[in-house]
């Protein structure tokens, strides 16, 4: 402190923060949210469209509009809801003209071509029922014509003054929103449920801000560009908690902030961000149980970042599947860090002797109990467990014949209250007996806290099917609800699976981290102007954040092999062969694929040495690198570039880490401390250049050209410019 003064102008950022946030924190925090709140939520979309609907059945609905005197229309612009068929539009001399909604236009403004002079314009419904937002009618010049409905209001023009000047992202459904927004509407009302891919929370959660803001572009947006927000102040927190340094926090905030994809993916309403969202969350708060003082500790505080982290596993697998790949990592930071601390408590037993009768070993009882339940349906089961299944929908039978739920439940109970009697029991017991069985004690309280309480999540983000099913079935009850879940289950399962279809946006898992190729999200052109929403990563936050992912594993490799310990040399041996071994396997591999089991074999060795390894940071961000990214090489289904999303913090928190470490080992070297600045400067930079390809502001197609062809970044326009 008393050096301070001497100090330049960033020293203060550094030398007083700690772990938790100080006052520099919050205000840090407060000025990046609210720039990075503006910089989304300005031109996000509309709230001024059209949400008074007007429904239109066939043969018995007809709607009179009156244009005052005779007009020619030339075109309309159908802004249609949910539905297809047949729009007919009858002039005063009989003649027609016929609309075809269909549901890839919903909730946009469509151009048809009408072609009729008339005063009065009747809508019928030729094909199937119809329900519209708006129509606007236009003549040959383009000019918006006033016009009125005769009789009552339908709905059908009541809201002209939505008309937008142009249709566009902005007052439009775009890409997947056609699918992820129209479900969050179908829940909102109770409707036949249309996307049923992914789990139903995201579109739970999309649906609160069509409740908050209507039926609009910006309402069906609002939830996940606020995720997007709240994005930044986890991530602040999680890197403070890695570095202690306020500006170490800010660089990784900041690269977010930044990042091309992070932008894009939360402002377009699909359920990506949620799950990412959720991952960071329970990486996080695995990394608050890893990195806890668990000698002076009480247990039930230890408890509690498992079961925050838990929570956020069931939130994260009820948004999308993805939430499954990042707990397979979890599994692996928690059962490393839980026989890490029982070899410590060994170690410092000191004089006290161990005794077999003070272990509660019932507390292995749900182990035991998963094993045998597992090994007795594999030698008893069917053949085929998916068709099986599928074909005896009664899963609800299937669970309770087999009594699973009951058994595992149960086990969990005894599990616990023993553990309870034992601790009880153990109060004259030495220190060392009372430590080992507080951590015996993790084995059940995980089964509740990663199994039970997100199996019952997952299960009641369900409940938008079950209200609906019970529509139609007066005596639904518990038993329908978990065979509709179940149902559900292997519908997205067998979907994912044998998803073959191709399409032009797809890459291949090891072009993303280099951003070969964007997904296309949106584009169109006006006369001199283009407009471009493509979801990439910001170069200078994915290369550099690879790249600084590598050299930290690499210097990770070095550092164990130099070490005296033979368990650090043995396993940062297995990490080198298992990358050799996948190169060879990779590069020999006629297709290009590698065996499952290989990659199995080799992630296995990888995983097992990273156990092995005590330094927390770098055993985290390794392992959520892993979990994240590369079940994606095994994936056959065509894959994009946005499913590096939930990989994107961590590599960005690893990148800054392998600086962090170059910075304060040389200490003396004054200029090692403007890296972390450059290179944020860059990112923004870039990001900057790149904004009209990623936000899809207007741009002249020369600089459009510019972007495309002379920035780096790969393809953002897809041959139009
Ligand atoms: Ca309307």
């Amino acid at each position: 402190m008393k050096n301070r003064q001497q100090l330049p102008l960033l020293a203060p950022l550094e030398k007083e923060s700690g772990r938790k946030l100080n006052k520099l924190d919050y205000l840090v925090l407060l000025v990046l949210i609210v720039v990075y709140s503006a910089m989304t939520f300005v031109n996000l979309g509309t709230t001024n469209f059209p949400t008074s609907v007007c429904q239109i059945e066939t043969q018995t609905t007809e709607i009179t509009l009156d244009f005052g005197s005779q007009v020619n229309i030339a075109k309309a612009w159908f802004n249609i809801n949910i539905c297809e068929g047949d729009l007919t539009l009858t002039a005063d001399d009989g003649s027609t003209a016929v609309y075809t909604a269909d549901n890839g236009n919903m909730f946009r403004w469509h151009t048809g071509t009408i072609g009729l002079t008339t005063r009065t314009l009747k809508l019928t419904a030729s094909s199937a029922d119809l329900v519209l937002n708006e129509i606007a009618f236009f003549d040959n010049e383009g000019l918006l014509l006033p016009v009125t409905e005769v009789g009552s209001n339908s709905g059908v023009v009541d809201e002209q003054d939505t008309i937008p000047e142009s249709p566009s992202y902005f007052n439009g459904m775009y890409f997947d929103e056609l699918y992820h927004a129209r479900t969050a509407y179908e829940n909102i009302n109770n409707m036949y449920i249309f996307e049923w891919t992914h789990p139903p929370l995201g579109k739970l959660i999309i649906s609160i801000g069509i409740r908050i803001f209507g039926m609009t572009p910006f309402g069906w947006r609002f939830m996940g560009a606020l995720f997007g927000v709240l994005m930044l102040p986890i991530l602040y927190l999680f890197a403070k908690r890695i570095f202690k340094r306020s500006d170490f926090a800010l660089i990784v905030t900041g690269l977010l902030m930044f990042d091309c994809m992070h932008f894009t993916q939360t402002r377009i309403a699909t359920i990506d961000t949620y799950g990412v969202f959720f991952i960071i969350l329970m990486y996080f708060f695995m990394y608050e149980y890893m990195t806890m003082d668990h000698e002076n500790t009480p247990f039930w505080r230890t408890l509690v970042p498992l079961g925050l982290c838990g929570l956020s596993f069931g939130l994260g697998i009820s948004s999308k599947w993805i939430g499954f790949y990042a707990a397979a990592g979890l599994a692996v930071l928690l059962f490393s860090t839980w026989a890490w601390r029982l070899i410590d408590i060994i170690k410092g037993r000191g004089e006290d002797k161990f005794k077999w009768t003070r272990i509660n070993w019932l507390a292995y009882l749900p182990i035991i109990v998963t094993v045998v339940m597992v090994l007795r349906s594999l030698a008893s089961g069917p053949a085929n467990y998916s068709e099986y299944l599928y074909n005896h929908i009664t899963w609800y039978d299937k669970l309770m014949n087999w009594n699973t739920v009951y058994i595992f439940s149960a086990s969990v109970v005894i599990a616990v209250v023993s553990g309870v009697i034992v601790h009880l029991k153990n109060r004259n017991a030495s220190k060392y007996m009372q430590k080992l069985n507080q951590q015996i004690m993790v084995i059940p309280w995980c089964c509740i806290l990663f199994v039970l309480i997100p199996a019952v999540i997952y299960f009641i983000s369900f409940f938008p099917y079950f209200r609906y099913d019970a529509l139609s079935n007066a005596s639904y009850g518990f038993k329908d609800a978990v065979n509709t879940m179940w149902k559900k289950q292997y519908d997205m399962y067998r979907y994912h699976s044998e998803l073959k279809a191709t399409h032009s946006s797809s890459t291949i898992w090891y072009e993303w981290p280099v951003t070969t190729k964007s997904t296309w999200f949106y584009f169109s052109s006006g006369s001199n102007t283009v407009s471009n929403i493509a979801t990439t990563g910001n170069v200078f936050v994915w290369w550099a954040g690879i790249v600084g992912f590598f050299c930290l594993l690499v210097e990770s490799i070095v550092n164990d092999i130099k070490n005296s310990n033979l368990y650090l040399k043995i396993g940062s041996g297995m990490v080198m062969a298992s990358f050799v071994v996948f190169l060879i396997a990779y590069t020999q591999s006629a297709d290009g694929k590698v065996p499952g089991w290989l990659f199995a074999v080799m992630i296995g060795l990888t995983v097992l040495a990273l156990a092995m390894t005590r330094e927390v940071t770098i055993k985290m961000l390794a392992v959520a690198f892993i979990a994240n990214y590369l079940p994606w090489v095994l994936v056959s289904r065509c894959v994009f570039i946005y499913h590096f999303f939930a990989t994107v913090p961590f590599i960005i928190l690893a990148g800054v880490y392998w600086i962090y470490l170059i910075e304060t080992r040389n200490p003396k070297k004054e200029w090692y401390r403007w890296i972390k600045w450059i290179w944020l400067a860059l990112a923004i930079i870039f990001f900057l250049l790149v904004f009209p390809a990623i936000s899809g502001i207007p741009t002249s197609r020369g600089y459009a050209n510019f972007i495309e062809h002379y920035l780096p970044g790969g393809i953002l326009y897809h041959g139009n410019v």
